[in-house]
Order: structure tokens, then C-alpha cells, then sequence
């Protein structure tokens, strides 16, 4: 994958898919990813240094929001490989020096080759996982494609839906993250291109097993996507005993957002409600949570998976296992510290 961009790959002791530059390579005058180098002065061996090594903004993307103030992460910048505006947004793609491709839409990282699993498998097989023979599903946002490649792990399911606003995140996706866009190829998939607030609307009473919302943050398109009148929609789309999970921010640095979808929640979904969180090194504050409500009807225990993945991957248009979602993950991704277990408990009890 990295080869393919012209990007140096070395031996890295890790089985994801980019790979780290040994130390030699990234300092070698022989680099082939067209950075330019400088001699440091000072240093005893006289090593020759990228010129961006010593700054953080030259040759670096930034990611910086009015949502995480006072802090960015940074990644090296080894190509831009894609820029583009929607009608709905800035689109960018570009190769990392260490994450693989980025997907970035108005500066904000949507995924990486190197830890989109852990989102992507998390948010689908925590909702799938935890309900008997999901045959209905539908994904609002998700255009990259990556929750589509999830859920064709599941040999229940029937009929995939997918409603993303965005038509250029689709088209990027496939050409620069086909590995992720894979998840279109499957038969069981219908893509409608438009409003995923209309689309819910739209939907007929009790239609969907399960509903996943991979949105960007509540700031510029996927905003309503995080409001109450949205939630309610999701509601009256599942059928009694149907699951939702929605993409729900960073505990370390949204507990006011996760105060109100939890509040929302627990008013409107009469079955259960749950905070769970993963691991996301490239996200901003390195977790990101879901919220997982089920509606009144069969109960949903959602800490105690029933429907575990199919152990040979049969309906699956992947290729290998999974690479971070397991029963024991998706157990201990409802156990939260206990400042942000007090805050969402105090809203559900
Ligand atoms: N802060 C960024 C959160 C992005 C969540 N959605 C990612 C889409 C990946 N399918």
C-alpha cells in the first residue's frame, strides 16, 4: 500500500498495515519522498535532517478546532495527494509518514490506513454484536465506506443501506482507500446520496434491526446529526429491540456533548442506553466514544455480545480477520473512568 505512493516502508514490528521508517532510512540523503535535508550543525555525527525535523508546522498538517482548543496533533506530511471542495466541505487526502493515507475533511482527520479498524470495527460490531440475526441495517454518514466493509462481515444481514451526504467523500474513498471503500462491493448495499436527517424522515415506522451514525463532529455538516429531533427519527426507523450507535466524541474533551446525547437518549430510547469508547490515536485526545441505545421491546444487553462474528468470515468482502474487535473488547468498552462514569450515569439513573 505505501510502496504504491512512493512511500519508504521498513520493518516495524507491528502486523497493521503502514509501517514505520527504520531511523537510517528516514535521515538517508537517498529518501525518496522528495523532502529536502540540511546538515545540523552541532550534531556529532553530523547527521543530515529533513529541514522540517525542527518545526512543527513546515511539512506538517496541524489539526486544528475550535473543538479541542488549545491543542493539535500533528502528523508529517510526506505528499498531498488529493484537494478538492464539496458543496459541503473542504475534502483533503494525504500521505503520512507513519499513519499511511489520511482522509481529512474542513482539517479534521477522518481516518488513517494505519487505525481506521479500531473505529470502524468498533462502531459496527458493538450495535451488530449485541442483538440476534441483524437482517436491516442502515448507516448514516460513513462515506468512506469502512462501516460498509464492517457490517459485510455479518452473514445475517440481508439489506445494507447507506445515506451519506458528501458524493465526493464516496468517489475520494474509492479511489485513495479502496481497502476501505471495499465495503461497496457488496451486493447487500444501496447507496443513496443526500441528507441522512431527510433520509431518517423518510424511513418507514420500525424498518431497520440496526442504525449507525459514523459522523464527522457536530460542527458544519454533521451537525443535527447530534441533535434530539434526529435522535427521535432513529428511534421511530428501528423496530422494537433495534439498536442505534452514533459516533460520540472524546470523553476527555466533549462531556458536555456527551451529556446531552445522553440526556436525549435516555428519553427518547426506552430500551437501553450506554456510553462504550475506543482506542484512536489520531483522533483528537486518542479515544473516541459511541452511545448505544435500544429501543422498547426484546432487551439488549449490550456489555454481553449474543451474536458473535461468523468464525470464517464467509460474507465478508474483506480479505484477513478483524484486527482489533473481539468479545473481551467489546465487554470492556463499557467500562469508563470514573469521572466520565459519573456524569453519564447521573444522566440515565
Ligand atoms: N474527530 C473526528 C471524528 C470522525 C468520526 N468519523 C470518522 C469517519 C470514519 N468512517
Amino acid at each position: 500500500m505505501a510502496e504504491e505512493s512512493g512511500v519508504t516502508s521498513a520493518v516495524f514490528s507491528t502486523d497493521l498495515p503502514v509501517k514505520r521508517p527504520r531511523e537510517d532510512e528516514l535521515f538517508s540523503e537517498n529518501n525518496e519522498n522528495g523532502v529536502s535535508f540540511s546538515s545540523v550543525s552541532g550534531d556529532s555525527e553530523d547527521k543530515k535532517v529533513p529541514d522540517c525535523i525542527s518545526s512543527v508546522i513546515p511539512g506538517w498538517f496541524s489539526e486544528i478546532s475550535p473543538m479541542w482548543p488549545g491543542e493539535a496533533h500533528s502528523l508529517k506530511v510526506e505528499k498531498i495527494l488529493f484537494q478538492g471542495k464539496s458543496e459541503y466541505q473542504n475534502v483533503m487526502v494525504f500521505q503520512s509518514l507513519s499513519y499511511g493515507k489520511v482522509l481529512v475533511l474542513d482539517g479534521v482527520i477522518q481516518l488513517t490506513e494505519r487505525d481506521e479498524c479500531a473505529y470502524q470495527e468498533m462502531i459496527t460490531h458493538l450495535p451488530l454484536c449485541s442483538i440476534p440475526n441483524p437482517k436491516k441495517v442502515l448507516v448514516i454518514g460513513g462515506g468512506d465506506g469502512g462501516v460498509l466493509r464492517e457490517v459485510s462481515r455479518h452473514s445475517s444481514v440481508e439489506q445494507i443501506d447507506i445515506c451519506e451526504i458528501d458524493g465526493m467523500v464516496v468517489d475520494v474513498s474509492k479511489q485513495y482507500f479502496p481497502d476501505v471503500a471495499v465495503g461497496y462491493e457488496d451486493p447487500r448495499v444501496t447507496l443513496h446520496i443526500g441528507d441522512g436527517v431527510a433520509f431518517l424522515k423518510a424511513v418507514t415506522e420500525a424498518t431497520y434491526d440496526a442504525i449507525i451514525v459514523d459522523s464527522s463532529d457536530p460542527i458544519g455538516p454533521a451537525q443535527e446529526l447530534f441533535e434530539k429531533p434526529f435522535f427521535e427519527s432513529i428511534a421511530k426507523a428501528l423496530r422494537p429491540g433495534g439498536v442505534v450507535c452514533t459516533q460520540a466524541e472524546s470523553i476527555w474533551l466533549h462531556m458536555h456533548i456527551i451529556e446531552d446525547i445522553v440526556t436525549n437518549c435516555h428519553q427518547i430510547f426506552k430500551g437501553s442506553v450506554n456510553y462504550a469508547w475506543t482506542t484512536v490515536p489520531t483522533y483528537p485526545s486518542g479515544v473516541i466514544g459511541f452511545m448505544l441505545c435500544s429501543t422498547e421491546g426484546p432487551p439488549v444487553d449490550f456489555k454481553h455480545p449474543v451474536n458473535p462474528l461468523d468464525a470464517n468470515n464467509s460474507h465478508s468482502m474483506v480479505n484477513g480477520p478483524l484486527k482489533f474487535y473481539n468479545s473481551e473488547i467489546h465487554s470492556a468498552a463499557f467500562c469508563l473512568p470514573s469521572f466520565a462514569k459519573k456524569v453519564i450515569d447521573s444522566k440515565t439513573k
